[in-house]
């Protein structure tokens, strides 16, 4: 039998400084997404969205320099909890969000069920920030820092442990604009990385077949975390944050199949749309092509 699919909204944009991406889960659902998910004969759980606490104005709340900390740590704290609700009665977690900074809470959710959680981190960016080397404050630029432990004591501590992933069991596919910092705990922790020049070179086919068996080989579950600015902004133009040279949807959608034939995913999140830098509502809607290939759909 299919496992069934709880989806959980997480309408936040308070991770990053410009207004929209809240709307993420609205776009999702109005390009399709459940219906897709449906055709597809799975039973779907909406657990709809969960309120998030909008402070008068931007917060430097506790003398940091995180942008709205308190705020991203109530919503990634209750996200963690109903994930992990989620994954206990058996189901596939399926996050819409919002900006990055709910990898947190997803990442929170499951890692407790696995002993060795894999991560597909599918981005433009590592998100690989702390409040040291971040170049913004900006907390959706620091969400796989965080879960890897490195990171402000109340992000890293959400569901009170630390920390949420090993650097061996990561994959970061798409990378195209790193910071300094962020290249260093790359070399640190020795992350594998595919950046647009691997794509290039070696081809997605490639790329895809070598994270599969890297993470098939040392992992008991896999969360993809996709960034939709890992796709260029040509075909996915609805992102806060786009750089150009990107992957395109053709590749992105040749990595969800991959995935969905090697079986290895056991939850994922699609984040960081704004419909109201879209055209049209297009990158909700690519996001939501991907998700049928990712869960199966195949045209015949
Ligand atoms: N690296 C930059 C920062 O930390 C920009 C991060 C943009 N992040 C995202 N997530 N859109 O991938 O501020
Ligand atoms: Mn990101
Ligand atoms: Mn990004
Ligand atoms: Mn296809």
């Amino acid at each position: 039998m299919k496992t069934n699919i709880s989806i959980i909204g997480v309408p936040m944009d308070l991770g990053q400084s410009r207004r929209g991406v809240d709307m993420g889960p609205s776009a999702l659902r109005y390009a399709g997404a459940i219906e897709k998910l449906e055709e597809l004969d799975f039973q779907i759980i909406d657990l709809g969205d969960i309120p998030i606490n909008r402070p008068a104005q931007s917060d430097l709340n506790d003398g940091s320099n995180l942008k709205n900390l308190k705020q991203v740590i109530e919503a990634n704290q209750q996200l963690g909890d109903m994930v992990d609700q989620e994954v206990k009665k058996g189901n596939f977690p399926l996050i819409f969000g919002g900006d990055h900074s709910i990898a947190i809470g997803s990442l929170a959710g499951v890692s407790k069920h696995y002993e060795n959680l894999g991560v597909i981190w599918y981005d433009a960016h590592g998100d690989l920030n702390s409040e040291e080397t971040s170049p913004s404050g900006n907390i959706h630029g620091m969400p796989l820092a965080v879960s890897l432990g490195i990171g402000h004591d109340n992000l890293i501590n959400i569901s009170n442990y630390t920390p949420k992933v090993k650097p061996e069991n990561i994959v970061i596919i798409g990378a195209r604009s790193l910071d300094p910092g962020e290249r260093a705990v790359i070399r640190d922790k020795g992350i594998k990385v595919f950046t647009m020049h691997e794509i290039d070179r070696m081809g997605m086919s490639q790329v895809m077949e070598e994270s599969i068996d890297y993470l098939k080989e040392r992992t008991d579950g896999v969360h993809l975390s996709l960034d939709l600015d890992g796709i260029d902004p040509s075909e996915a133009p609805g992102v806060g944050t786009p750089v150009l040279g990107g992957i395109t949807y053709r590749e992105s959608h040749l990595a969800m199949e991959m995935l969905e034939e090697s079986g290895i995913i056991t939850s994922a999140e699609f984040v960081e749309i704004n419909p109201i830098l879209d055209e049209k509502n297009k990158t909700a809607t690519v996001a939501v092509a991907l998700m049928g290939s990712l869960f199966g759909e195949k045209l015949k």
